[in-house]
């Protein structure tokens, strides 16, 4: 029945099937991961996993957009050597696309403190300490939004269809 129900409305209202499919996450990889050569993998779990990659860069970032990005931490005790630490050396920002990419990007990368990841996940598999975690990921639909305006220009995202499209969503 549900079945049934999901068939007309994705019938009537492809648009809004599509939508969902076209949720977007900001995933970067940190200084610490670039330096350790782990870009590669990290593109590698999301694009294998069926997410279509939008927007990518290598580029240095300065201390005020850093300190933008992390806004919301300001009043912690890292927050300081956190924005040093993310603008010292290049970072690699991207944007993925797909169904619930933000809550799933956010279960690939694992919990904040690598400690308590589990393998499997990139924290879990490639870090030891929270201050050098190699990853960031949005962690809500709205954050993401405006994590991607951030970071990337409009004319920088890129839409495309991905052709294996049929063969990861029903
Ligand atoms: P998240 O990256 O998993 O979303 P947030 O709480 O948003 O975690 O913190 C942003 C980043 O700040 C973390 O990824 C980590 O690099 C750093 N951070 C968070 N908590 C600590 C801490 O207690 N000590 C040092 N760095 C921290
Ligand atoms: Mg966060």
């Amino acid at each position: 029945m549900i079945i049934s129900v999901l068939a007309v409305f994705a019938y009537f209202y492809p648009d809004k099937i599509m939508a969902k499919n076209a949720e977007r996450s900001f995933i970067m990889v940190k200084p610490d991961g670039v330096q350790r050569g782990l870009i590669s993998d990290i593109m590698k779990r999301f694009e294998q996993k069926g997410f279509k990659l939008v927007a990518a860069k290598i580029m240095k970032a300065d201390n005020e957009l850093v300190k933008q990005h992390y806004i919301d931490l300001k009043d912690k005790p890292f927050y300081p050597g956190l924005c040093s630490f993310i603008s010292s050396a290049p970072v690699f920002p991207m944007v993925w696309e797909g169904l619930n990419v933000v809550k799933t990007g956010r279960d690939m990368l694992g919990e904040t403190d690598p400690a308590k990841s589990k393998p499997g996940t990139i924290r879990g598999d490639y870090c030891i300490q929270i201050g050098r975690n190699i990853i960031h990921g949005s962690d809500s639909v709205e954050t993401a939004k405006k994590e991607i305006a951030l970071w990337f220009k409009e004319e920088e995202l890129v839409d495309w269809k991905l052709s294996g499209y049929e063969n990861i969503y029903e």
